[in-house]
């Protein structure tokens, strides 16, 4: 089957860049979109063509779904990347899509829809046998009935918003004097954020692990996982550092991870690239948590160590072609670890924009770094701060981590703050070093 012809990257910075590489090595043109302040960007200047969508604020350019559909039909472009972020995971944008015959690269809008709803994700997991941590089950009907099952549960419990993410309309709950006042926060949140304030309820893991699974779909039903990664490294809902393979990982645990992910996207009909997160508890117990349905930030570091190109892999599978990979061709090679760098004080973690005055990038072998900024382009304070994720291969975890530090301490970025220096802190912690942490290592060493 013929691929595409053009595709339009909706989105920015280096995803944008991540992309036009995809395209540019298979053959196909782009064009991407662009906001008044990206105008010099890298991924304008080098896409084949550019199209500027509206001003720096993103409900008006990023977010505009008519600008973003015209872009398409006037470049003649055949298929639309979305990238992560912004309409990544908006199933009216891929109705759009579909209504204007652009190919979405990604999931199904009906994908999206019920990887979006969570509470009902656990009500299909547990009917799939896919093992989920103890909680609500049906649509929370009012605050009695949810304390009734927190009560069932047994404290602590954690609420989360059904159509959320990013921690909004999160809330531990560790007491049952608490819980009705909590409950009534979380909703508000929830609503003031997604527009929707339901919630549902689990246990609360107090030492958890965060690992999940890259799956690659077909249309027709091929399934095949690329491994697990360790994202635990978070702060405020935010992953900074991650790895893969997960630290303790053996060829008996991928498998059943993988399986176990197969088994979530085989349930939905998933197709594309996707992932499945899990909660690993210190038990070692397994527990679904949620299903990403777009190309993951952290994406690279499962390239590192299996040598698949996944934007690539998500290109041939939107324009129908079957998976050319089955799961015995999935061999994994080494370790590899991603730091994602932000614009932002390593003290205080607020955002740092403004002109990088040098731009420096690291390199040598096994190292490589994803990023579209360079000297005299000033970062905008409208758009997330991620400015380069730097990506390391070594042949084992050790030598990840030493590359890392390398790598770190010879990144040049002037004119504006950035995380490095908090990085090469963690890099220097015996638990970081040993692999000894959970989801609150950041917050437990301040
Ligand atoms: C949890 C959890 C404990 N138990 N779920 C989900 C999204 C991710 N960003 C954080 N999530 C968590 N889900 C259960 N059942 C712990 C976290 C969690 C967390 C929760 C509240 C405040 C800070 C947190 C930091 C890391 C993980």
């Amino acid at each position: 089957m013929k691929l595409f012809k053009k595709i339009l990257i909706a989105n920015r910075g280096e995803i944008a860049l991540r992309i036009i590489r995809a395209c540019r090595e298979m053959g196909i043109e782009t064009a991407v979109v662009y906001s008044d302040i990206d105008k010099n960007t890298l991924p304008v200047r080098l896409a084949d063509e550019a199209i500027c969508i509206g001003p720096a604020l993103s409900a008006q350019s990023y977010l505009n779904i008519p600008a973003i559909i015209s872009a398409a039909e006037i470049t003649d472009a055949e298929a639309i990347h979305p990238g992560y972020g912004f309409l990544a995971e908006n199933p009216h944008f891929v109705e759009a899509c579909t209504a204007s015959r652009i190919s979405f690269i990604g999931p199904s809008a009906e994908n999206i829809r019920v990887g979006g709803d969570k509470a009902r994700m656990r009500q299909l997991m547990k009917r799939r046998g896919v093992p989920i941590v103890p909680g609500s089950n049906n649509r929370i009907v009012d605050e009695r009935e949810a304390l009734e099952i927190a009560k069932k549960i047994g404290f602590p419990v954690i609420l989360k918003a059904s159509t959320g993410g990013g921690g909004k309309g999160m809330r531990i709950v560790h007491e049952e004097k608490d819980f009705i006042q909590m409950y009534h926060i979380a909703q508000k949140e929830a609503f003031a954020a997604f527009g929707n304030g339901d919630l549902y309820i689990e246990k609360y893991i107090s030492e958890m692990r965060h690992i999940e699974i890259q799956l690659l779909a077909d249309n027709k039903g091929n399934i095949v996982h690329l491994g697990e990664r360790d994202c635990s490294i978070q702060r405020r809902h935010q992953k900074l550092i991650e790895e893969a393979p997960y630290v303790f990982s053996n060829p008996r645990f991928r498998k059943k991870l993988g399986d176990l992910a197969i088994k979530v996207a085989k349930a939905m009909k998933y197709r594309n690239a996707g992932t499945v997160e899990f909660i690993l508890d210190k038990d070692n117990q397994i527990y679904f948590m949620e299903i990403n349905t777009r190309i993951q930030v952290e994406h690279p570091v499962t390239e590192m160590i299996t040598n698949f190109d996944i934007v690539k892999e998500q290109i041939k599978l939107a324009a129908g072609k079957t998976l050319s990979i089955s799961q015995k061709d999935v061999k994994f090679s080494g370790h590899s670890m991603e730091c994602r760098v932000n614009a932002e004080d390593p003290e205080r973690f607020v955002p740092s924009p403004g002109t990088i005055s040098l731009f420096v990038p690291p390199g040598g072998h096994g190292v490589r770094t994803d990023t579209a900024a360079y000297s005299g382009w000033t970062v905008p304070a409208h758009y997330d701060s991620l400015i380069a994720k730097v990506v390391v291969h070594g042949r084992d975890r050790n030598e990840a981590i030493v590359k890392m530090r390398r790598v770190l301490n010879e990144f040049i970025i002037e004119g504006i703050k950035t995380t490095i220096p908090f990085y090469l802190k963690i890099l220097d912690d015996p638990d970081f070093i040993s692999g000894n942490f959970n989801t609150h290592f950041i917050e437990n060493k301040r």
